[in-house]
């Protein structure tokens, strides 16, 4: 049902992690997918985020594809981000609930539209929805400001979502990403209802029947892997655990090393 892509930065620091990388190793992944105009409204994706234990993230959005929302707004010029020979509208608006196994209302956690615009403000306190804070919420958030300079190849100066969420509780989440804005009702009904997209201002015959969207999850703490539509975020273990850790693996990978030698000794005589 939905068309996405996946990129894997970090798959090698992933296999190669337990007896080359240090603590502070980074790890990336890139989305990729397509939100779709219908009848009733724009489509949205979600994706699932399986979290196994407390640390911090970033979420990069790059979408809109275009500077400003006006073509006669100073500043104004076109990129095709993804580079697939088109330009699309999508004004990413992000959210994360719980996963409890499906989409419900008071799942939501929290909402980051834009950087520095619907995703907490100043104080990081607004946008949160089921009464959570950000001295109670199981994620929190801050987003990143307007004054930095885009890292993922973002061009609006306001559009595309930035954010780093720490992690307060470890759980299974999910990340949701519409056109600006996707109702908690509405992501429980399964269409952002009567919703378009939205082309800059003066633009000349826009495509607005469907909009791409890249997202760059990274972590300086934690790997991150995917399985199907399903984020995997695993805490990178601290220095002492992985003295323990390599000196445990040493003492299995001998014994493994012994038997395999011994089977593959047999392998080959036979
Ligand atoms: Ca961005
Ligand atoms: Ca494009
Ligand atoms: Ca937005
Ligand atoms: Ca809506």
């Amino acid at each position: 049902m939905m068309l996405k892509k996946i990129q894997l930065a970090g798959a090698a620091a992933l296999a190669f992690g337990l007896v080359t990388v240090p603590a502070q190793a980074a790890s990336s992944l890139a989305i990729n997918g397509t939100l779709n105009k219908l009848t009733g409204g724009t489509t949205f994706d979600v994706w699932k985020f399986k979290i196994l234990g407390t640390g911090t993230f970033t979420v990069d959005v790059a979408a809109y594809e275009a500077s400003q929302s006006n073509v006669s707004t100073p500043g104004y010029f076109t990129n095709d981000i993804n580079g697939d020979g088109e330009l699309t509208w999508l004004d990413a608006d992000t959210y994360f609930y719980h996963d409890t196994g499906s989409i419900k209302t008071t799942d939501a956690i929290f909402r980051c539209d834009d950087v520095e615009n619907n995703c907490g403000g100043v104080t990081g306190a607004s946008n949160y929805f089921n009464g959570y804070t950000p001295g109670t919420s199981p994620l929190t958030r801050t987003t990143h400001l307007l004054t930095e300079t885009s890292v993922d190849g973002s061009i609006h100066f306001r559009r595309d979502p930035w954010y780093d969420v720490a992690v307060n509780t470890p759980g299974d989440y999910q990340f949701l990403i519409a056109d600006f804005r996707l109702d908690p009702a509405e992501a429980v009904a399964g269409m952002n209802a009567g919703d378009n997209f939205s082309a800059p201002t003066g633009f000349v015959s826009p495509i607005l029947d469907h909009a791409d969207y890249r997202v760059t999850f990274s972590s300086i703490d934690m790997y991150i892997s995917i399985s199907g539509d399903t984020i995997i975020l695993t805490p990178v273990p601290e220095p002492e655990t992985w003295v323990m850790l390599l000196a445990g693996l040493g003492l299995v990978g001998w014994r493994m090393n012994n038997k395999v030698r011994k089977k593959s000794a047999a392998i080959v005589a036979g």
